[in-house]
């Protein structure tokens, strides 16, 4: 997902090109907002973490981008690209590191295993909408 800090400050396009220069296949792709319970879903894994609320009113704060790549090693490849959830710590060039402000406001989202990366890919997508 591009987070809807980077989609309002109008940075879809740059990260589009940088997912597509580093490799990746765009198999599918929308433009869409989470609703509460959506977001609460999403991130059931963190539901008890002092930070949930606060992700949860985030993540539904505004449209995002939502897509599924595809790439050899892409979940371990992605994450590399996108830089750690800290922006702060993150790699220079990574994502995080050129668009994201906070660990809160940190641009992206990726999936942390091929277990997640199925999950989350059938969270958003039917299965006639990835080609
Ligand atoms: P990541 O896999 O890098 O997206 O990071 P996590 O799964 O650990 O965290 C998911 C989201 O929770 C982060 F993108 C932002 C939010 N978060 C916070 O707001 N504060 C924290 O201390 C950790 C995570």
């Amino acid at each position: 997902m591009i987070k809807p800090d980077a989609v309002a400050k109008g940075y879809i396009g740059g990260i589009l090109a940088q997912i597509n220069e580093a490799g990746f296949k765009i198999v599918a792709m929308k433009y869409t907002q989470l609703s509460r319970l959506d977001a609460e879903r999403f991130y059931a894994v963190h539901s008890e973490r002092p930070f949930f609320g606060e992700l949860v009113a985030f993540m539904t704060s505004g449209p995002i981008v939502a897509a599924v790549l595809e790439k050899d090693n892409a979940v371990q490849d992605f994450r590399t690209l996108i830089g750690s959830t800290n922006p702060a710590e993150a790699a220079e060039g990574t994502i995080r590191q050129r668009y994201a402000s906070s660990i809160g406001e940190n641009a992206v989202h990726g999936s942390d295993s091929d277990e997640n990366a199925a999950i989350e890919s059938a969270f958003h997508f039917s299965g006639r909408e990835i080609f």
